[in-house]
């Protein structure tokens, strides 16, 4: 599978079905009670993290993704059968956005979000009867389900993120480190995508994820080389490990490293340097390498030398670590605002936005025209009469409307009465 890290594409919840209208018919009743049902609610459209996907790559090519229409209700007062829920396997690590942000960061396994929520379900006749109308033969519309544009993006989920410059032996010392058998090569740019790797622990609580990026190069922040696509990867791991060629400059790479993860934002994320392929060196580089850079594990992945040490080393900066940030880290939770259609207002708001012509907005009166039935002379009396209960009559008198002028709500157009 190919590494993606972004996907677009639009959810669509499913309709709401409709109310029935239907009247009890048994012997002998010759005016039976209205039975109809209400419809049943929309499908919606659910993001699901789990662990045994580690790529966007099954969002490339979708355009919509859509949840299943409820069913009409029907006689005998049976509800509608609900729609049927579409549920997205992602990765963990997945954040979710929409054109006004971040909806969601499903961080955990088993997290879910529900991007799209289904349309609900209109009523059924039987639900208008009162003492007083006792055959009301209408019923109400299904809503419409949410839509929305989705971005999704990934961002691989570490403890600790390998960065440098290229070559310097990065994916040699995570595969010195855990399992993981990251590609290795003696030229730059060996590795192309992030790669993980489980730690084993040692003394640690838990194993621990190293991430494994591409090398940068100075200016990757401002995208060159492919250090900068891939920065964002490492910027949730919780210590970044500066690796460095022992036998190169290493001051020169530390500088520069260090500039490119403040030019990244990332420089108050807690850091530490490895200095590797110090089996290139002779005694002499080391002693002074040990005064240029006190504390500093010096490694080599080719022979094995001192990854013992840096795996202990790791493991106490994590503690140390864990003890500052208190060991539950709570994790934001997303508070995503759903919107089961979208209503221009939530107050109430009558216009006049030309000569005869009239607008009204508002969540409630919104709602209200999507769920009337127009073909139904009882659907449309019990809309006029819902909109002199709410004071919409009264308004639009007030602003002038008179009789035959045009007046719309959301969608829907009619003339005053
Ligand atoms: N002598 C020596 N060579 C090493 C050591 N670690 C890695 N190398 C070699 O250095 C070269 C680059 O190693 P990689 O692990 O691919 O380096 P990298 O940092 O992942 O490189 P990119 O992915 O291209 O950024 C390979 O030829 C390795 O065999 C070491 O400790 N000593
Ligand atoms: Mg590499």
């Amino acid at each position: 599978m190919q590494f993606i890290d972004e996907a677009w594409f639009v959810v669509r919840a499913g309709h709401g079905g409709d109310g029935s209208v239907s009247f009890n018919r048994e012997k002998y009743k010759p005016h039976g009670g209205p039975d109809g049902g209400r419809g049943g609610d929309g499908g919606a459209v659910v993001f699901r993290a789990v662990e045994d996907l580690q790529t966007l790559e099954p969002y490339v090519r979708r355009k919509v993704v859509k949840a299943g229409r409820g069913r009409h209700g029907s006689g005998n007062n049976r509800t509608g059968e609900k729609g049927a829920d579409v549920i997205l396997d992602v990765p963990v690590g997945t954040l979710v956005y929409d054109e006004d942000g971040l909806l969601a960061d499903l961080s955990q396994p088993g997290e879910e979000f529900v991007a799209a929520k289904g349309g609900s379900g209109g009523l059924g006749n039987a639900a208008f009867a009162t003492s007083t109308r006792r055959t009301p033969a209408f019923r109400e519309k299904g809503l419409p389900g949410e839509e929305r544009e989705i971005r999704l993006e990934l961002r691989v989920l570490s403890d600790v993120g390998l960065v440098g410059l290229p070559n310097a032996g990065k994916s040699s010392l995570l595969a010195a480190l855990s399992a993981a058998r990251p590609k290795v090569g003696a030229y730059p740019f060996t590795t192309l995508t992030p790669k993980l790797g489980v730690v084993d622990k040692k003394s640690y609580l838990e194993t621990f994820v190293i991430a494994d990026i591409p090398g940068l190069i100075s200016g990757a922040s401002e995208g060159r080389g492919l250090g900068n696509r891939f920065l964002r990867h490492v910027a949730r791991a919780r210590l970044l490990a500066l690796v460095i060629d022992a036998s190169e400059d290493p001051e020169g790479a530390e500088t520069t490293l260090r500039a490119e993860l403040h030019a990244a934002g990332l420089s108050k994320k807690p850091t530490m340097v490895v200095l590797n392929k110090v089996d290139l060196l002779d005694d002499e580089l080391q002693w002074y390498l040990r005064d240029a850079f006190p504390e500093v594990p010096q490694v080599s992945a080719l022979t094995g030398q001192g990854v013992e040490g840096l795996q202990d080393f790791v493991e106490q900066r994590l503690r140390a670590l864990d003890e500052q940030e208190g060991i539950s880290i709570s994790r934001t939770k997303s508070v995503a605002e759903h919107r089961t259609f979208r209503p221009t207002r939530k107050g109430l708001r009558v216009e006049k936005v030309e000569e005869h012509k009239y607008e009204v907005s508002g969540e409630n009166v919104e709602r209200l025209a999507l769920r009337t039935d127009w073909e139904s002379p009882e659907g449309v009396e019990r809309f006029q009469r819902e909109l002199e209960k709410k004071g919409v009559v009264t308004m639009l008198k007030r602003v002038g409307a008179q009789p035959g002028d045009e007046v719309r709500i959301g969608e829907i157009e009619f003339g005053f009465r």
